[in-house]
């Protein structure tokens, strides 16, 4: 294999480098059905075997078993092997970080950001492991008491996207080990030598951890054949899916036809609401990373700006300024701002809105594709601003790019109405300074999102809170709060601790 060009290493050498440090198990990666390849350069960083379907069968069967041993491990003895999963990302967050801009196309902090974004799950989830808490409930019996218990609830399947091809992994796997399930995880088959890295740190904790059963934890590599091993499979009570809405529809009817549960993170088309009395040094930042960070390719990126018709020009002619000045290029470079797009069919998703957005009368600045800096095969675009006349059908839709519509409104309830009336419901921002607003927007006659935010941008959530939204976003809740409960199965209980048998809601049924 080819190591330099012009005396810089190749990345895929590097990428070798890297997951020989992450202990990854390193054979023969120039052969295989699944070819990963840089966003960055398109150079191939190898190759790897997929999954046979009776492979994943065997692997979720393997799964199922590990799970009849794990559920019966005391909840925060789960937590320590979680700990010190939390370590071995700690220890290696650069390494990990920089295969995440190597095979996503993160810029740097972005990738090391992905990396700390699991790191404070695995804390979350250690500290978690200790209040799996279920509630004692006032019982109207004599003698009686009533409570909720919960409990491991078995293989849970995780299908992850491309753009967070470690975090959201984390996210799942993190509560589902402290609730005492076993995992098999398919990877995006854009990303698979970053599940490779975070399975081998796994496996890394799992043997320093010393008594936890040795398929507690799998991987399905390939395409859609491996997430149907997982929707199909009896063994597995619960699969949570991120990707598209599509993906998603088809994902919770199968899982719904055999009484599965399915935690969803789908599409976004998320906005922003930008009023009279907003701050709009901070509006503009918070917009610029929002709407361009990740190359647009988050589900929570900035997709629609409403802005207030008084400040409708000078906002947006500042606006048109960043976007025309930000540094699109190598996310591996310090001052790149952003990287390329993840591959043709996102450049082609983007070509194709914007070709629409014009033709309904939108104005658009940016969008183009940076060809003479970058190799053949790569689509490195500057991200587009479109002013357009009205919210059309290609403004509800997501495409996954760099692309931010912009909409004037003069009635805040108004302003309200648009943001709402779109299929998606994930994430949703008001710029304001006025509390009638910012109150009003996160009301119930508000925004309709599972995420609303007062003067921060749409994305960047943490892991504190639960991450998921509403309408063809799918519903589904990750990370923290009290999303544990989604992995675990209550049990009600009511124990009789006295001699006598009083049957509720006074019923009487006396034999003699
Ligand atoms: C995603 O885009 O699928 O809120 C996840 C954020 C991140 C997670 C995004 N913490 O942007």
């Amino acid at each position: 294999m080819m190591t330099q060009v012009n005396g810089q290493k190749t990345v895929s050498s590097e990428a070798n480098e890297i997951l020989e440090a992450l202990g990854v198990d390193w054979r023969d990666f120039t052969k295989g059905d699944v070819a990963a390849r840089t966003p960055i350069t398109s150079e191939l960083i190898g190759r790897i075997p997929g999954t046979s379907r009776p492979e994943a069968d065997a692997t979720i069967r393997a799964a199922h078993s590990s799970f009849l041993e794990w559920r019966t491990v005391p909840a925060p003895q789960r937590g320590e092997l979680v700990r010190i999963l939390g370590e071995e990302l700690r220890a290696h967050k650069a390494e990990l970080g920089r295969l995440v801009t190597i095979e996503a196309g993160k810029i740097n902090s972005e990738g090391l950001g992905e990396v700390q974004e699991m790191i404070d799950i695995c804390t979350f989830a250690a500290g978690l492991s200790r209040q799996l808490w279920g509630l004692t409930i006032a019982t109207e019996r004599r003698d009686h008491r009533m409570m909720e218990t919960w409990h491991p609830l078995g293989v849970t399947g995780i299908i992850s996207a491309f753009n967070f091809p470690v975090a959201v992994w984390a996210w799942n796997a993190a509560l589902a080990l402290v609730c005492g399930n076993s995992i098999v995880w398919k990877p995006s088959e854009k990303t698979p030598f970053c599940a490779l890295a975070v399975q081998a740190l796994l496996e890394r904790a799992i043997s320093r951890f010393g008594n936890a059963p040795r398929t507690l934890a799998s991987l399905l590599i390939g395409g859609r054949e491996m997430g149907e091993a997982l929707v199909d499979n009896p063994l597995v009570p619960v699969v949570s899916a991120t990707g598209s809405t599509a993906m998603g529809r088809q994902v919770a009817s199968r899982l719904a036809s055999r009484f599965a549960r399915s935690i969803l993170e789908l599409g976004g088309n998320n906005a922003a609401i930008v009023c009279p009395s907003a701050d709009l040094d901070l509006t503009l930042r918070a917009v610029a990373f929002a709407a361009m960070g990740t190359a647009g390719q988050r589900c929570t990126t900035l997709r629609r700006l409403i802005v207030h018709e008084s400040i409708y020009d000078q906002f947006i002619e500042r606006l048109e300024q960043v976007y025309a000045s930000v540094n699109v290029g190598d996310p591996r470079e310090p001052e790149t701002l952003v990287g390329p797009l993840i591959d043709g069919s996102a450049f082609a998703a983007m070509q194709t809105a914007l070709n629409e957005a014009q033709d309904s009368g939108g104005r658009i600045s940016g969008g183009s594709r940076i060809k003479d800096k970058f190799p053949a095969e790569t689509f490195y675009v500057r991200p587009a601003l479109v002013e357009m006349p009205h919210q059309t059908e290609t403004v509800r839709r997501e495409t996954f790019a760099p692309i931010l519509y912009v909409l004037r409104y003069r009635d805040f309830e108004d302003a309200v109405r648009v943001h709402n009336d779109v299929p998606q419901g994930l994430a949703s921002s008001v710029f304001t300074n006025d509390l009638r607003e910012a109150e009003r927007f996160l009301s119930a006659s508000g925004s309709d999102c599972g995420i609303a935010n007062v003067n921060i941008g749409p994305s960047g959530a943490e892991i504190g809170g639960a991450f998921g939204g509403e309408k063809e976003t799918g519903g589904g809740r990750e990370a923290g709060s009290d999303v544990w409960k989604s992995y675990m199965r209550r049990a009600t209980n009511t124990v009789n601790y006295g001699s006598t048998l009083p049957l509720s809601q006074g019923v009487r049924f006396d034999i003699s």
